[in-house]
Formats: structure tokens, C-alpha cells, sequence
């Protein structure tokens, strides 16, 4: 089995460009590949590592393009199903020239959506070193938390090592009360969470990073907490009580935000997989984002181990 293991729902992606126009007013769109998981799990398999990506998409064009897509990146397909029934999530992106674009979903009742809890226990989890997860899976459907409830029990009993980001997406869940507590919930059974902290602020009322990660630290299984504070980088707190800022990089031009925290989850999981401190996976975490955030695509950024020595150099730090 590979290295890593995450579920999640491809999105197809219009991307418009036209630069500050409303959806309803772009005429002109650029078809991409994005959907939290599958960044990270694009960006761990560029990274040198093996990643297997759990999912279902529909049989019609968008599928077929999202299974294209995949198979280019290497990223391994063998628990992607297909439904008869069911078309592909997509959604539109904005063009902005400043701030985070406007998203518009069309997932509800997705293929996805309809990924049920067998699956979840037939998937080989032997040699799996770290999963990732993310509160968007359970956001787009009841089957879908079901599956993901599936899979998370079988890596708590296997004791694999788990990441947990909220990716806090409102307009799918069914309601914002449901969203705070089980994301709060779930949250508990990953060793590592990785929240921002504007979405501290909504989970648990307070964007004061420290205030944040003790929050997190009470889950059961919780020993780290990395909350994203921007381009001023990252606040970590483990359950020891030991608390330090990695600081982030400047960036000359943002192009678009998307990806940037996904590229911080799979910085950490693949410096942890190489061995790394924790104070260095954050290191590398605040280094893919800010490869992320200069480049238009969901995951066109992150970088090859050469472009990561070579960001490295050029900012004079070091991950040792
Ligand atoms: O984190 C980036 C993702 O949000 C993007 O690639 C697609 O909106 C998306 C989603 O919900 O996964």
C-alpha cells in the first residue's frame, strides 16, 4: 500500500479569465483539476512520495477528465469508483486580482456525495504511514460522513498517524451548527490538526492562535496543533506544552490563494515522511504555500524536491 492514504471529492474546476468579473459575468473559462484531498495528494506524490486517493466520480466527461487528470499525476486510483447514476462535482472559480475568488459549487447529490462506508473497509491500510483527512469529505453528503467515520475508526484502531484539516466550506454542509461541532468532533481523533486561524474564530470563538491550539489539544488523540496565520506563517503547540511561530515567506505577487493550505498539509506530511521535526515540516508547510498562492491552478504549484531545494536556497533557510 502507499505512504499516504486520503478520500475526498475531485472538483473539477472552471476557473474563469475573466480578471474581477462575477461568475454569472465571466465569459471565458479555463477547465483545471482541484479538490482539497486530491491537492494534497498531487502535491505528496510530487514530493517523491506514494499517495493513494479514495473517491468516486461519475461516468460522463468530467469523470473521465478527473480520472485523466489523476492517472497524469501518478497519484494511485484503485479505490476511485465510478457511478452509473451520479455526474462529477464541479464548480467555478473567480478571477481576482486581489483577496480569495468566489467559489461556486455544484456538488450536491455529486458522485461523490453517494461514496458509501464498504469501500472504506476494504481499503488496505497495511504500510500506510500517514492519512490525511479534511472536514469537506464529510461536509457534502450524509454517506459521505459515513464513509469517512468508516475509514477514520479503522485508522484510529490501526494507530495510523493522521492529519486533520477543517477546510471549512459553510455552503456545503447543511447547516453552520452541524459544521462547528462535527468538525470539532472529528478533529479529536486526528494526531495533528491543521486549522487557520480565521477558522478558529468560527469553530471555537477565538482567533488567538494559542487560545486555538489548546482548544484542539484537548481532543483524545490530538498531540500537535499548526494553526495557519497567513502570510505571517504558522503558530505550533504540542500537547507538552512546547509552542513556537514558524515564520512564513514573503511573496512578491499572489496570484491565487487556492491551495495555499492544502500545500501546508502535504509540506508537513512529507517532511514528517522524510523524517523531519516537527519545527521543519511547518517549515516546509509555509514553503509550498507560498509556491501555491504565486500560481493560478489549485495545485499547479507545488514543487518537485529540486524546486523546493532551489525556493530554499534562494530564501537562504534551511530545513536541518
Ligand atoms: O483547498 C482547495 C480546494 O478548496 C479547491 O481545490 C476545490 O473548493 C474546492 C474543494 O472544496 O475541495
Amino acid at each position: 500500500m502507499s505512504e499516504v492514504i486520503t478520500v475526498g471529492e475531485p472538483v473539477v474546476t472552471f476557473a474563469s479569465q475573466d480578471a474581477d468579473k462575477s461568475l454569472a459575468d465571466a465569459r471565458y473559462w479555463r477547465k483545471i483539476l482541484g479538490g482539497a484531498e486530491l491537492n494534497v495528494a498531487i502535491g505528496v506524490k510530487r514530493l517523491g512520495h506514494s499517495v493513494e486517493y479514495i473517491s468516486r466520480v461519475g461516468q460522463d466527461p468530467l469523470g473521465d477528465y478527473a480520472i485523466k487528470r489523476i492517472a497524469s499525476h501518478s497519484v494511485g486510483s484503485q479505490y476511485i469508483s465510478r457511478d452509473p447514476v451520479y455526474w462529477t462535482g464541479h464548480q467555478l472559480k473567480q478571477l481576482v486580482t486581489k483577496g480569495d475568488p468566489v467559489t461556486f459549487n455544484y456538488r450536491t447529490n455529486s458522485a461523490a456525495s453517494h461514496l458509501t462506508s464498504e469501500i472504506m473497509d476494504e481499503v488496505d491500510l497495511d504500510g500506510v504511514k500517514i492519512a490525511h483527512m479534511s472536514g469537506i469529505f464529510p461536509a457534502i453528503s450524509d454517506t459521505a460522513e459515513e464513509s469517512f467515520r468508516s475509514l477514520l475508526k479503522r485508522l484510529v484502531e490501526k494507530d495510523i498517524l493522521t492529519t486533520f484539516d477543517p477546510n471549512l466550506r459553510p455552503a456545503l454542509w447543511s447547516s453552520k451548527e452541524k459544521m462547528i461541532s462535527t468538525i470539532n468532533e472529528l478533529a479529536g481523533s486526528a494526531n495533528i490538526v491543521l486549522p487557520g486561524v480565521e477558522e478558529g474564530k468560527i469553530l471555537m470563538g477565538s482567533s488567538d492562535p494559542e487560545e486555538i491550539a489548546d482548544f484542539y489539544l484537548k481532543g483524545k488523540r490530538t498531540d500537535t496543533v499548526c494553526v495557519k496565520i497567513g502570510p505571517a506563517g504558522v503558530y505550533v503547540k504540542t500537547k507538552d506544552g512546547n509552542s513556537y511561530t514558524v515564520k512564513g515567506f514573503k511573496v512578491d505577487k499572489v496570484v491565487d490563494t487556492v491551495g495555499a493550505g492544502d500545500g501546508f498539509a502535504l509540506g508537513v506530511i512529507t517532511a514528517l515522511l522524510d523524517g523531519k521535526s516537527m519545527k521543519a515540516a511547518a517549515l516546509r508547510g509555509n514553503a509550498v504555500g507560498a509556491l501555491q498562492v504565486q500560481t493560478p491552478g489549485d495545485n499547479d504549484g507545488y514543487p518537485t524536491p529540486e524546486e523546493l531545494k532551489k525556493f530554499y536556497e534562494k530564501e537562504g533557510v534551511s530545513e536541518d
